[in-house]
């Protein structure tokens, strides 16, 4: 007879949540590999992301998603878009709620949305680096009284805190089955795509306003050469206005924005890299369906 601990499992596990709770910091430190970019401003990541834990006895495939709210835009449906069909193809949902903020309208909103999905539905407050643990009790009460008797793993995504806990939970509830993947991958994204988003987090990182919002990236080309790799990429901006903030005064945040992409990228790929970007203006590319799709969305 086979231990239920020898059970092989296997599934999809989608990170859902607001934008900014955490969800693709905790898939890095769940990989132990940076693969979702990560910044402070909310709306950071627009695709879906995979990214595969290989353990001896279960395969998880955790799904980053852009963060779940409430849509106006185009472009801001679509990511909406994408997270929900993640999380009807899901075998788990791990709903993040960030424990800094406590629970807000926008998460008591979600709640009935998520209680279909039933036992199949793991809560875990993160960011709890940022409370006292008393401070925490009455969030977990708050969150018994939206989803009675739903699973709550506090977190600290961060600072890993109570990793091993959330992964015990997880595997648990996932359905056995053979790996999906061969041991070896770590995720989908090609490196194109991961150059792309290294370039996309620095646009964020240092710029404000607008712009983060404004931008899309793309690589044109991909070279390895003997020692070096040589990377054309463009920037896309929606409107003349925004070409100049993008460039700055004599190049200089362009100039900026491609030195630290570069220094992540050689991390990356483990290899001297030569980047050189364009910026160039697709009017109102947020708002057109078929510009949406050549860029990934
Ligand atoms: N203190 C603390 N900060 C955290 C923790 N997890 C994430 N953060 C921070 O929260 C911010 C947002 O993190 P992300 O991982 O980009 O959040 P996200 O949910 O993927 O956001 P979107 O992609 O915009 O939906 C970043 O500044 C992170 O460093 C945590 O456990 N503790
Ligand atoms: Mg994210």
């Amino acid at each position: 007879m086979v231990e239920a601990s020898e059970v092989h499992r296997s599934g999809f596990v989608a990170l859902v949540g607001r934008p900014n709770v955490g969800k693709s910091t905790l898939l890095n430190q769940l990989l132990g590999q940076k693969i979702a970019i990560v910044t402070p401003k909310p709306q950071t990541t627009r695709g879906r992301i995979r990214g595969i834990l290989t353990l001896p006895h279960a395969q998880i495939v955790f799904v980053d998603t852009p963060g779940l709210h409430e849509a106006k835009s185009l472009i801001n449906r679509r990511m909406v878009q994408i997270a929900e069909d993640t999380m009807e193809e899901a075998d788990l949902i791990l709903w993040l709620v960030d424990a800094r903020e406590g629970l807000t309208d926008e998460d008591r909103a979600l709640a009935p949305r998520l209680q279909r999905f039933g036992n199949r539905l793991i809560v875990a407050l993160n960011k709890i680096d940022c409370r006292k643990p008393d401070e925490l009790i009455p969030i977990l009460g708050q969150l018994d009284q939206l989803l009675p008797g739903v699973d709550v793993v506090p977190i600290s995504a961060l600072e890993g805190a109570n990793i091993a806990e959330l992964l015990r939970v997880v595997t648990e509830k996932l359905p056995p089955g053979p790996r999906l993947y061969d041991p070896e991958t770590l995720t989908d994204q090609t490196e194109r795509a991961l150059v792309q988003e290294i370039i996309r987090e620095q646009v964020l990182l240092q710029t404000r306003q607008e712009i983060p919002y404004a931008v899309a990236v793309t690589v044109e080309s991909f070279e390895e050469k003997d020692h070096v790799v040589v990377i054309h990429a463009t920037i896309h901006v929606e409107r003349e206005s925004q070409k100049p903030i993008l460039i700055g005064k004599g190049g200089k945040k362009i100039k900026s924005i491609g030195s630290a992409a570069r220094q992540q990228i050689e991390q990356l790929l483990g290899k001297t890299v030569y980047l050189e970007l364009f910026v160039r203006v697709q009017e109102d590319w947020t708002k057109d369906p078929r510009r949406l799709r050549e860029f990934g969305l």
